[in-house]
């Protein structure tokens, strides 16, 4: 089951059918504990709608979203590379095998943008890069109750420059996309999941890459554990994994560039750059 976030409100699609959500607010639906039995009942006492037209919005609302870093050998690789004048490379090698992970603040709802919305590169940066990543939709109760599509824009500049700097490499207007959708689902996402990015410029893909969740060193429920550890989350929390994807050093993204990030299973996440 799809769970999707629209200007209509909420609707749950199955075998190509949406189906309308009854709810109060998008908050009080994400953190019903009973949200996969609401979601079946809903597809059994609802008649399916049209849905091509509607307008998707982010599935976040009041939910902080965190991310976790260097949990890809390809981003510890990168991060060694971009840091290694800084004196910062050591951290990134040390973190990816350390027991504890790397957590970090990535946005308040505000600052997501959903499907087809534009993401922004920072004025004052001059190496920008999207981080398509696996994202975990989390309840008040620290259970996985699903997963969406997540682009953590980056500056790699500004973080290579000292590690110090990654919360402004990292948090700002438009720094975050997430969506489409949410695929509820009670069972842990298969290893044998594929992320792909295509970044398009003029119409060419200027970029393409993919990974395989198997290359994910750490395990979601431990990095959800972490996450929860004197921190409590009253409207959830989504925690988007960490990316397997880094461009070459010499790509940077420009002002009109599509993003799609496919993750097979979810769906795919289309974004432009201001
Ligand atoms: O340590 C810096 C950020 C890492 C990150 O965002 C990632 O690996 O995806
Ligand atoms: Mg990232």
């Amino acid at each position: 089951m799809k769970l999707y976030r629209t200007e209509n409100g909420a609707y749950v699609e199955r075998d190509g059918m949406y189906y309308p959500v009854a709810s109060e607010s998008w908050d009080e639906l994400i953190c019903d504990p009973a949200l996969h039995q609401r979601l079946q009942e809903s597809i059994h006492q609802n008649i399916p709608e049209a849905f091509d037209g509607a307008v998707i919005l982010p599935p976040v609302v009041s939910q902080e979203v965190w991310a976790a870093g260097v949990t890809y050998y390809r981003s510890r690789d990168a991060r060694m590379g971009e840091s290694k004048d800084s004196g910062g490379g050591s951290f990134y090698d040390r973190v990816y095998s350390a027991e504890r992970p790397e957590l970090f603040f990535k946005a308040t709802g505000r600052r997501v943008v959903g499907h087809k919305a534009a993401v922004r590169i920072r004025s004052d940066a001059t190496w920008s890069v999207p981080e398509p990543e696996l994202t975990l939709c989390i309840n008040p109760a620290g259970t996985i109750v699903g997963y969406t599509i997540g682009n953590d824009m980056s500056s790699r500049d500004i973080e290579g420059e000292n590690p110090l700097y990654l919360p402004q490499a990292k948090v700002y207007d438009g720094s975050c996309a997430l969506g489409p959708c949410i695929l509820i689902s009670g069972d842990p996402i298969s290893k044998e999941t594929d992320i792909q990015i295509d970044i398009l410029r003029g119409g060419r893909a200027e970029f393409s890459g993919s990974t395989k969740l198997a290359e994910l060193k750490r395990d979601p429920v431990d990095l959800v554990k972490y996450l929860f550890r004197e921190n409590s989350f009253p409207q959830g929390a989504f925690l988007m994994t960490g990316t397997g994807i880094v461009p070459g050093d010499d790509f940077t993204l420009a002002s009109g560039d599509i993003i799609r990030i496919q993750i097979s299973e979810i769906g795919t996440l289309e974004n432009y750059v201001a």
